[in-house]
């Protein structure tokens, strides 16, 4: 990779880190024989020439590959610089290091990404010349949506905190608002921290039938790529995200990274390259987006990652992603809440309590989860009857057998089972359940426990 600095003054050189890493060539481009010979001695190679005149830069032969540092505080000869570097090669990655008193470029805002000697930290000025990469990207983004009067932001269709905030990042980046930038999805949102996200950071997601895409005149897919599910367009105008690529994905400019943890981390990037400015709720979402897709910066995490979310960490608002996280449980569920535990009953460090009918059976989860803290308690099976279905939930500490595979054991021969280690579920229609069982409440706890004894006897384990 090739640096090109473009300056008659010391202050770039100065810094830059001392020790370039071993793939990276250096040269400076400057009017001053003197300073020439300074870079010399910093391990540059350098040619001498008129800053403003393309011929200089046509001599070096610019690729867009080069990352480009102008530092050209006098008078009008910036503008000029740029003039000609971009007349020699459009699609050049230029970052501006700005004078005590200069201002940004205004005629290349879009293309150019400009900093303040005191923005640049610590030996960073590498690390934020990068940044001139992803301004460029954010160019393309916005000629490929310019002109559209409805664009489309699509989702996975069970909306996650990534999606969701990869969504309101490219809205903030496009200025467009929920009207011009719809954010859709062919599923709609089911767990309760997500149902909780949206109603706190007042995200609205449309249900998509098949066919509204027509309605739009640009589709983004954010977090998500073409055929990952049947409604999602197979061609589309934008993709932005993290999971590997589909080769037969098409779009007129894709922007997919699989190494990265979220795409939540790279709409930051794209964020502070564009010197917007972020707003708290924007910061909260992109935190929570993630947190959530790296397990807390566990699994998959990336230093880039970690760098989003420092950045974003003093901008989110914190009280509100307590509440986000820990769901307040509903009031409207209280009296099932209050059902569950007068029904529950204890069977060694099990409990289970069947709760009849429910309004909504995403309030079984939530009290499966509230009744792991109680005393003496490892395992909550409960369960509730909603929409013609019997909906059981569990929970453990993790540590014994695999809840998962005990739900399969116990019940997908009447409907859909399973799960993971420490969490499952399992949902079945009321009429697949056998006529004789008329007491649902004793038909779990006998199938659960036949399932449980066998597994910890299967393993060898009995306790
Ligand atoms: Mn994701």
């Amino acid at each position: 990779m090739r640096i090109v600095v473009v300056t008659g003054e010391e202050l770039p050189l100065l810094l830059l880190d001392p020790e370039p890493p071993p793939d990276e060539l250096r040269l400076l481009l400057s009017d001053t024989p003197a300073l020439s010979r300074q870079a010399r001695r910093r391990g540059f190679r350098t040619a001498t020439g008129k800053l403003t005149s393309s011929d200089l830069y046509r001599r070096v032969r610019i690729t867009p590959t080069d990352r480009i540092l102008l530092h050209l505080p006098r008078g009008r000869v910036l503008a000029r610089a740029l003039d000609a570097v971009l007349r020699v090669q459009p699609n050049a990655s230029i970052t501006v290091l700005l004078g005590p008193h200069q201002r940004p470029p205004s005629r290349w805002a879009e293309q150019v990404f400009s900093i303040h000697p005191h923005e640049v930290g610590a030996g960073s000025l590498r690390a934020l010349m990068e940044r001139a990469i992803t301004r460029r990207s954010l160019s393309t983004i916005r000629s490929v949506i310019q002109g559209a009067d409805r664009v489309l932001l699509l989702v996975q269709d069970d909306p996650d905190p990534d999606g969701l905030a990869a969504a309101l990042a490219l809205r903030s980046l496009l200025g467009r608002n929920r009207l011009t930038a719809t954010i859709g999805s062919f599923g709609e949102v089911k767990r309760p921290e997500n149902i909780a996200m949206i109603r706190l950071l007042d995200i609205h997601v449309e249900r998509l039938a098949q066919g509204d895409v027509a309605a739009f005149d640009r589709v983004a897919l954010l977090d998500v790529q073409p055929m990952h599910s049947p409604g999602i367009p197979a061609e589309v105008d934008l993709i932005i995200d993290h999971h590997p690529r589909r080769p037969q994905a098409r779009a007129r400019f894709a922007d997919i990274r699989p190494k990265y943890g979220a795409t939540s981390t790279i709409m930051t990037e794209y964020l502070l390259a564009s010197g917007l400015p972020i707003s708290q709720r924007l910061a909260t979402a992109l935190l929570y987006g993630i947190k959530t897709d790296t397990q807390l910066l566990g699994r998959d995490t990336t230093p880039m990652d970690v760098s989003a979310f420092s950045t974003l960490y003093a901008l989110a608002n914190h009280a509100l992603l307590r509440r986000i996280d820990r769901p307040q449980f509903p009031r409207s569920d209280v009296a099932a809440l209050g059902r569950a535990l007068e029904q529950a009953e204890f069977v060694d460090d099990l409990l289970f309590a069947h709760m009849g009918p429910l309004a909504r059976e995403d309030v079984v989860p939530f009290i499966a989860d509230f009744c792991l803290g109680l005393e003496g308690v490892e395992w909550a099976v409960v369960s509730g009857i909603a929409e013609g279905k019997l909906t059981i939930s569990v929970r453990n500490f993790g540590a014994g057998r695999s809840a998962g595979e005990v739900m399969k054991a116990a019940f997908e021969s009447y409907g859909s089972a399973g799960g993971h280690k420490a969490m499952a579920k399992a949902v079945i229609p009321l009429d697949r359940i056998p006529p004789e069982c008329l007491d649902h409440d004793a038909w779990i706890r006998d199938r659960f426990l036949v399932a449980l004894y066998e597994e910890r006897n299967g393993n060898g384990r009995r306790r």
